[in-house]
């Protein structure tokens, strides 16, 4: 065993030589706090007036907050965004994921993607996911085939929080430490997960790690602990159950940022919040009887119609509108990075691969890198966002943006054989709201043109179908 353990420390010296050259100042830790459905506006320093969010409200003060910062519009490509700093199409990432471990057909992020859990860990760092993967079930991808030592969570998309079932269609047990499936019932899963990340923060406070936390909540089910509840016994409802799940997240935030003041680690650890798209609202009920979680045909687990806050802009979850794709962020490292700063320009999940790479003098991997470093915008309000174009897709529907406007489309025609197109502008008194292209041929044109360069760059290397669907899932969200 100690020759093993020789060995494996060997190999790591020799793959990296950076690794014992730097300081341990120079190689900060980084914990990701990813949460999951969490809206544009939906926490109190974002602009929300009616939530509890002391957690996220505190780690804004010790930070810089964006007001514009995108991820996407659904969960498996922000994950694949903000782990590979990459389109989520070069990865094969353009619909839905693999869902059951034990399914015998489906999609997987590819494996030959590089994430910064691998360059990290090839670097000296200690590696650990505890929560939601998203990027395909199989039992030969999956977080320790991508770069993590550890592995506790979900493989899929989402579960009942006590029984730990994905609840569509017929359902099935979801919950992994690696590849090997655990039972746990009753207990409330993000207690559980974060439980894992503070044991995780003590033991590895003296040495490099890097901790992604993607929480699973305050995706549905709506499921807060009663303590939040209270706080909202007076808002109308969809906004009571949701706000409540958002203050359950933003608890467990404060968990972990209260382990790494325990630990002295604050000052030397990045931590990023940011959410994986805008909030849901979609709304499902069981629809089988004997469904294997247990529960009745009827069970209501959705997101109870939305509750979000979007401000002055529209959309959702699965839209390619502000309100699909803008969400909160805030990156905090408190010796280093302003704090109690806010950032207008442009900054995107991809962005944070090469920002965190530059924080931990780590070099980049030999690749294409979609993301651009967020360092000179986080250094400097005036400094101009390195994303003149932004581009979006998920299965046939995409969006261009540049500069105020914005372009969606759909490459899957509509009943009459017209492919949709609606051009938006964001500078517009009710941003969105209307559709600009009768009146702008020439820059529709140029829009989608620029969006079928980016199809023939990011689907160019053999990635498989553009869209594939399983199917057996009738909604696309
Ligand atoms: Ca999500």
């Amino acid at each position: 065993m100690n020759h093993c353990l020789t060995l494996a420390a060997l190999s790591v010296s020799l793959i990296s030589p950076r690794a014992s050259n730097v300081k341990a100042a120079d190689r900060p830790n980084i914990v990701i706090l990813l949460t999951d459905d969490q809206g544009t506006l939906d926490a109190n320093c974002f602009g929300s007036k009616d939530l509890h969010t002391p957690n996220i409200d505190r780690l804004a003060k010790r930070g810089t907050r964006f007001t514009q910062s995108y991820s996407h519009t659904v969960c498996c490509p922000a994950r694949a965004a903000l782990l590979t700093g990459r389109h989520p199409q070069r990865g094969a990432v353009n619909s839905w994921m693999q869902s059951d471990m034990h399914a015998t057909s489906g999609l997987n992020m590819k494996t030959d993607e590089v994430t910064l859990a691998e360059v990290l860990k090839k670097a000296g760092y200690r590696t650990a996911l505890f929560g939601k993967w998203h990027l395909g079930a199989h039992k030969d991808h999956g977080p320790m085939k991508q770069g993590f030592d550890e592995f506790f969570g979900i493989r899929d998309g989402f579960i009942d929080n006590y029984n730990h079932f994905f609840l569509h269609r017929e359902g099935f047990h979801d919950l992994y430490e690696g590849t090997t499936e655990v039972f746990k019932r009753d207990e409330f899963f993000p207690e559980i997960m974060v439980n894992r990340a503070l044991t995780f923060l003590e033991q590895k406070r003296d040495e490099p790690f890097f901790l992604y936390v993607p929480f699973n909540i305050p995706h549905y089910p709506e499921q807060s602990l009663k303590e939040h509840q209270k706080f909202y016994a007076n808002l109308p409802e969809p906004r009571r159950s949701y706000a409540s799940m958002v203050t359950t997240t933003d608890a467990y935030i404060g968990d972990l940022l209260n382990k790494l003041d325990e630990c002295n680690l604050t000052d030397n650890t990045i931590v990023l919040f940011l959410s994986d798209n805008g909030h849901s609202e979609e709304d499902y009920s069981i629809k089988i009887n004997n469904h294997s979680s247990g529960y009745p045909k009827g069970h209501n687990y959705g997101a109870n119609g939305g509750g979000g806050n979007t401000g002055k802009w529209i959309g959702r979850k699965g839209t390619f509108l502000e309100g699909g794709i803008r969400t909160p962020a805030i990156i905090s490292y408190p010796p280093k990075l302003p704090k109690a700063a806010v950032r207008n320009q442009i900054v995107t999940a991809m962005d944070w691969f090469p920002t965190f790479l530059e924080l931990c003098n780590v070099e980049k991997p030999d690749r294409k890198i979609d993301g651009h470093s967020a360092l000179p915008v986080i250094r400097d309000p005036k400094a101009e966002s390195a994303h003149k174009v932004l581009h979006y897709m998920w299965q046939e529907g995409w969006c261009v943006r540049e500069g105020d406007w914005k372009l969606i489309g759909s490459n899957k025609p509509r009943k009459n054989g017209t492919l949709p197109l609606s051009l938006h502008n964001l500078a517009d008194k009710s941003p969105e709201i209307r559709n600009h292209v009768a009146e702008n041929p020439d820059l529709v044109k140029r829009l989608k043109r620029l969006h079928e360069k980016f199809e023939q760059d990011v689907f160019s290397k053999n990635n498989g179908p553009k869209v594939q669907r399983d199917p057996k899932r009738k909604l696309d969200l």
